[in-house]
């Protein structure tokens, strides 16, 4: 592959080979080129398993436990599917090149040497795949329902390789019993932090990492242990620092409703799990993201409520926010972004937003440290 050194940050030399690439992205915040976006179609409730109550909502478990293996309500399906038609139109309409993945059937059983599952859905492409600079990542996930996902992927992420990105995959986990704390009990809202996974073999999913050029900001949760983080420190090599946080969140599971990178300079935090800003970002402008507003009566399968605060960014200024978040839309006027809305809350309930329901694949922007 041809590298071509652009400028010179710190003492390594920034490279710049977007032009053989159509995979390329540092930061959440460069102008955003083209994207994946996820579907609903063929989602099912995954089989019961251990590694769920740590991060299902509790009022969620029977459900989960009732429709284990059935498809998710119909009207719900439909509802998403609607607000992710407007948000395709959205991002068409600012200039971004929107893909989609390839529906595969969720309910049809897989099996491994150890055990049986059968599938979820491709709803929420952040989770499961990573893209730094050039490179799409195949995240080796914690889930079970989850092992098939990137196949609804893949005529893209061949395409993406052919035009000359770098594919590879993180080490095929066995997600045997071995991987899981079957011991683990709920520590509390309080209670010290108690993860599902154990260090058996390194798993990991992207969304518990947020890129800032060449650092990486990144949590241990109940999807991603310090063995998968460590593989991903040592895949990326030098050019890159992953700094792992810890925050007051006792169903850790995905870092974007929780720390959000909007701009240089400018961080998005959830005020109930950073209570203490990392040092990382002394001098940066802390937002905190205000209450969410969703009311109880709206079903959130597998997400709090901070879900409001999982926005993508399309550029330092532009940011798709949830139309009906008024105090949202407001606090980011007030700091200078240009809101736009996009209804999302029917997709909100199958557990994530615009940021979970993305994977930047493109960005404008070469590799920088921000800090
Ligand atoms: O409440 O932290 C995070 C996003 C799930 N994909 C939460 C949910």
């Amino acid at each position: 592959m041809t590298v071509e050194a652009v400028e010179t940050g710190g003492s390594r030399p920034v490279v710049e080979n977007r032009r053989t690439s159509p995979v390329w992205c540092h930061t959440e915040w460069d102008p955003l080129e083209e994207v994946i976006v996820g579907i609903v179609d063929e989602a099912h409730f995954p089989p019961w398993h251990a590694a769920l109550p740590p991060v299902l909502p509790a009022d969620q478990h029977d459900t989960f436990r009732r429709d284990a293996g059935k498809p998710f309500p119909p009207e719900a399906v439909a509802a998403a599917n609607q607000e992710l038609d407007e948000f395709v139109h959205i991002l068409e309409s600012e200039g971004v090149t929107v893909r989609r993945p390839e529906p595969i059937p969720q309910n049809v059983p897989y099996r491994t040497l150890d055990w049986s599952s059968t599938g979820m859905y491709a709803a929420m492409p952040r989770d499961v795949l990573l893209v730094v600079g050039d490179e799409i990542i195949e995240c080796p996930t914690a889930w079970r329902s989850r092992y098939y996902e990137t196949l609804a992927y893949r005529p893209l992420l061949k395409e993406y390789f052919r035009g000359g990105a770098r594919w590879s995959a993180g080490p095929k986990p066995e997600l045997k019993d071995e991987q899981y704390d079957s011991t683990w009990a709920d520590p509390g809202e309080d209670g010290p932090r108690r993860l599902v996974v154990t260090e058996f073999e390194p798993t990991f999913d992207a969304a518990d990492f947020t890129r800032c050029g060449r650092d990486i900001i990144a949590q241990m949760s109940n999807v991603t242990n310090a063995f998968g983080i460590e593989w991903l420190s040592r895949h990326l090599g030098d050019d890159y620092r992953i700094h792992v946080f810890e925050f007051d969140d006792a169903h850790p599971m995905h870092i974007d409703a929780t720390l959000v990178p909007m701009a240089p300079g400018k961080v998005l935090i959830n005020p109930e799990r950073v209570r203490r800003v990392p040092d990382l970002f002394k001098g940066w402008d802390v937002i905190h993201a205000p209450k969410p507003i969703i009311p109880d009566s709206h079903p959130l399968y597998m997400t709090s409520k901070w879900i409001n605060m999982n926005i993508l960014m399309l550029d330092e200024e532009r940011v798709v926010v949830e139309r009906q978040d008024e105090p949202m839309i407001s606090l980011l006027k007030n700091f200078g972004f240009t809101p736009i809305p996009c209804n999302f809350r029917n997709f909100n309930s199958f557990g994530g937003s615009f940021h979970c329901a993305t994977l930047d694949v493109r960005r404008r922007g070469a590799l920088r440290s921000y800090f």
